[in-house]
């Protein structure tokens, strides 16, 4: 925060990011599984006066967060103690809506399997490729200097629960994309087509330069529900990620609008909207998301102290 009591522009910035995927985590919630959402629902859901619960997503977003506070460069993800810290925590509130592979994963962990082979062994020895890697991870973009830098420690803090690449590689695009919509300035118009083609040099596999691709296609036309049609809306990375990074791009400068787009696609509503909002808020800073949606979102204050220490750790030239 400055002396005067306004958080800087890097302090604004590290709380859109962490902000933006608590609220849209905690609205989405709701929808979880929906096959789309209609807009008065989400307007009721926006009016009520309830507290805003958030999920398994941002539960495991603050594990990290508070890992990488922890730790100082160079070496900020230290996989064997960040693999029991996210066990420890799913134990301590496991009714946070863990997705199944993540709970068996820790619960070997804290019976003593090493987490590589826990997490290698989950799904008949496949390996996860759920979004569970790319949910959390957008603290990373707080701490990393350059998009391989950023790549390189998303794909080491997911490996713990995701042995399967794709899995990682929904890690690694999510938070390029943070770092990418962070260190962007919200002063200009995006360059959605210079976004996009950054985000296709850092993760280099076919797949998902085509998914990337169909993104791009999808950009400035598409409704929510035909955009869930083409790129899919459940809790697998290759068919989530692409759809949240959508969902910013729609409304690159309106973090609500984005959280309402990913939640109105319906599907995996929490965690695409939790990793939309968090790409949005974190271009614009945390002002630009709703206060009557701040003022009602749980442990606010906790997820306010991580993102101002992060912020701390941000690159001068950001
Ligand atoms: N789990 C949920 N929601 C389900 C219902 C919650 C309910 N409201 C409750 O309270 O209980 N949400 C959370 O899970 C998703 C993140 O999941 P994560 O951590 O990646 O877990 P998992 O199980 O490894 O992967 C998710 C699903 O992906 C499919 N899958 C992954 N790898 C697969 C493979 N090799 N073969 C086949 N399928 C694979 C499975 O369907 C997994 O269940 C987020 O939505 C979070 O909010
Ligand atoms: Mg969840
Ligand atoms: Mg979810």
């Amino acid at each position: 925060m400055t002396t005067s009591g306004a958080p800087s522009q890097t302090a604004a910035k590290a709380r859109g990011l962490l902000f933006g995927v608590a609220v849209g985590d905690a609205l989405g919630a709701a929808f979880e599984g929906a096959h789309s959402v209609d807009g008065e629902r989400l307007a009721q859901q926006e009016r009520a006066a309830t507290q805003l619960r958030y999920t398994d997503d941002t539960a495991l977003t603050l594990v990290l967060a508070r890992h990488l506070v922890d730790r100082q460069h160079p070496v900020p993800v230290d996989e064997d103690a960040l693999a029991l810290e996210l066990a420890r925590e799913w134990q301590r509130e496991p009714w946070r809506g863990y997705g199944m592979g993540s709970r068996e994963i820790f619960e070997r962990v804290l019976r003593g399997t090493p987490w590589r082979k826990a997490s290698e062994d989950c799904f008949g020895g496949e390996g996860s490729y759920g979004n569970g890697g790319a949910m959390r991870v957008a603290p990373i973009a707080l701490v990393g200097t350059s998009p391989a830098h950023v790549t390189e420690l998303a794909a080491r803090s997911a490996v713990i629960t995701h042995s399967h690449l794709h899995g990682q590689r929904g890690a690694m695009l999510q938070a390029c994309a943070a770092f990418l919509a962070l260190n962007s300035d919200g002063g200009k118009p995006l360059d959605k087509a210079a976004f996009l083609s950054q985000l296709s040099r850092a993760v280099e596999h076919t797949d998902w330069r085509s998914h990337l691709d169909q993104v791009h296609a999808l950009v400035d036309t598409a409704s929510p529900a035909f955009a869930a049609e083409r790129l899919g809306n459940d809790a697998a990375a290759p068919t989530s990620v692409p759809l949240a990074v959508l969902a910013f791009l729609q409304h690159p400068d309106q973090p609500a609008e984005a959280i309402r787009y990913a939640i109105r696609a319906g599907g995996d509503t929490d965690t695409i909207a939790s990793m939309a909002g968090a790409l949005a808020a974190a271009r614009t800073g945390v002002q630009e998301l709703p206060t009557a949606w701040l003022d009602r979102l749980e442990n606010a204050e906790h997820v306010g102290e991580l993102a101002d220490t992060l912020a701390t750790r941000m690159a001068p030239s950001q």
